[in-house]
């Protein structure tokens, strides 16, 4: 302990030092556009946690869907719609809201006690890449719409493949390694059009996809069939999925299930749709170990697409989303289920369905769907491993 004592009294060293003289203000308009003299003074330079234009985690924002030539290793999106929803509307906020909750992340402070790494400083770039401008009035347009801007980022050239190589990612169909996407919504259909771009690349996929619902739901079951357009909604994408071959048959999984059903018409549908099930009371009999276990058994080594809706966790830490419901995960429960998915072959991920206009206001809804986002990327780094936590456990022992 002495020890640790001496290390931090050492480390405020050169803030004190630097600068004897804090009470004046004597830097010129030079020296304050220079970075060094400013940092000579001051000791930090740069956004701090709470300033700044907000990009998620203060990353570099660039409108990608603006800047064809722009390069992508892992890409950031918002999707920002939520014309196809069932209850509360208020998802096309999500990415703001996220945005917001992501604040108190930066790629300077972003080494994890727990995965042994930052997934900021991992070898490639992590890039905000905006929003896509998708209509509010016409879901007949916005899907299109995500489509398209989602094939335009997957079609990128990854400038860092090197470090990409080493985790053993999935090239496309094409022998091409292709970015990795993490879109924020807007409700869940986005998911649909964001599977068709997937497939053009990949071929069918699995799908990993915690939710407190299943969104198999057959659109003939559900509020019945009144146009084309109604059929394809939050409830029923992954039905359309299916249909399509977007999927792959009987490689998929749903987690954290606990909704209401018509009857059991409704899961043998989702049977139909190559899904299997963990409910949410699942958790209490088969552990974290057990969970992961079904999981990663189910979706095999193949490509593989993670989707989180928030209202998967419990509405006591995540209540901003559009269809609460009672009896979910803890947030440290989920996270640590989302940080178990380390070494699949994941092409992509998303986080939908945060609606910020329900959220408290200590955002707690917003934090931990931009905490999440951060479990992402350091699954996607390859992270979490408990050889290093014990590394990191004894790095503290030497302290
Ligand atoms: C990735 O590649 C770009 C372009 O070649 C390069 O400028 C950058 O330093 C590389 N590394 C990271 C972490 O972005
Ligand atoms: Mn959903």
């Amino acid at each position: 302990m002495p020890r640790l004592s001496s290390l931090l009294a050492l480390a405020a060293v050169p803030l004190v030092l630097a600068h004897s003289n804090h009470q004046t203000a004597d830097l010129t308009a030079e020296e304050i556009a220079n970075k060094d003299a400013w940092f000579s003074k001051y000791g930090k330079t740069g956004d701090l946690s709470f300033t700044g234009v907000t990009s998620f985690a203060h990353l570099p924002h660039v409108r990608c869907l603006d800047e064809p030539g722009q390069e992508l290793d892992v890409a950031i999106i918002g999707m920002p719609f939520d014309s196809a929803v069932s209850f509360r509307p208020g998802a096309r906020f999500g990415p703001f809201g996220i945005r917001s909750g992501s604040r108190r992340q930066t790629k300077i402070r972003g080494y994890s006690s727990v995965t042994g790494i930052n997934p900021y400083q991992s070898g490639y770039s992590v890039i905000d890449c905006g929003d896509v401008p998708i209509s509010p009035f016409d879901p007949s347009i916005a899907i299109p719409q995500v489509a398209d801007a989602y094939a335009s980022l997957l079609s990128r050239k990854v400038p860092n493949a090197t470090a990409f190589e080493g985790l053993g990612f999935a090239k496309g169909l094409d022998g091409e390694l292709h970015p990795r996407v993490i879109s924020l919504g807007g409700d869940h259909t986005i998911v649909l059009p964001i599977l068709e771009s997937l497939h053009s690349v990949y071929g069918p996929i699995s799908v990993i996809h915690f939710d407190a619902h299943i969104d198999t739901w057959n659109p003939k079951r559900y509020m019945g069939s009144l146009s084309p357009q109604a059929d394809i909604n939050h409830g029923t994408f992954f039905w359309h999925a299916y249909e399509k071959g977007f999927i792959k048959p009987g490689a998929n999984i749903h987690a954290g299930i606990r909704t209401r059903f018509s009857g059991p018409e409704d899961l043998q549908d989702d049977v139909t749709a190559g899904f299997d099930l963990i409910h949410t009371y699942d958790l209490d009999d088969m552990g974290l170990e057990g969970i992961t276990r079904k999981i990663k058994s189910r979706v095999g080594n193949g490509p593989v697409y993670i989707s989180l809706d928030i209202d998967v966790a419990d509405p006591s830490a995540a209540p901003a989303t559009g269809t609460p419901e009672s009896g979910g995960w803890s947030s440290r429960e989920l996270r640590r289920i989302v940080q178990s998915m380390k070494g699949l072959n994941i092409v992509g991920m998303d986080i939908v369905e945060v609606a910020p206009a329900y959220d408290t206001n200590a955002e707690l809804t917003s934090i931990l769907a931009a905490d999440l986002v951060y479990d992402f990327l350091n699954v996607l780094a390859g992270g979490v491993d408990g050889r290093q936590i014990q590394e990191k456990t004894a790095v503290h022992e030497e302290l």
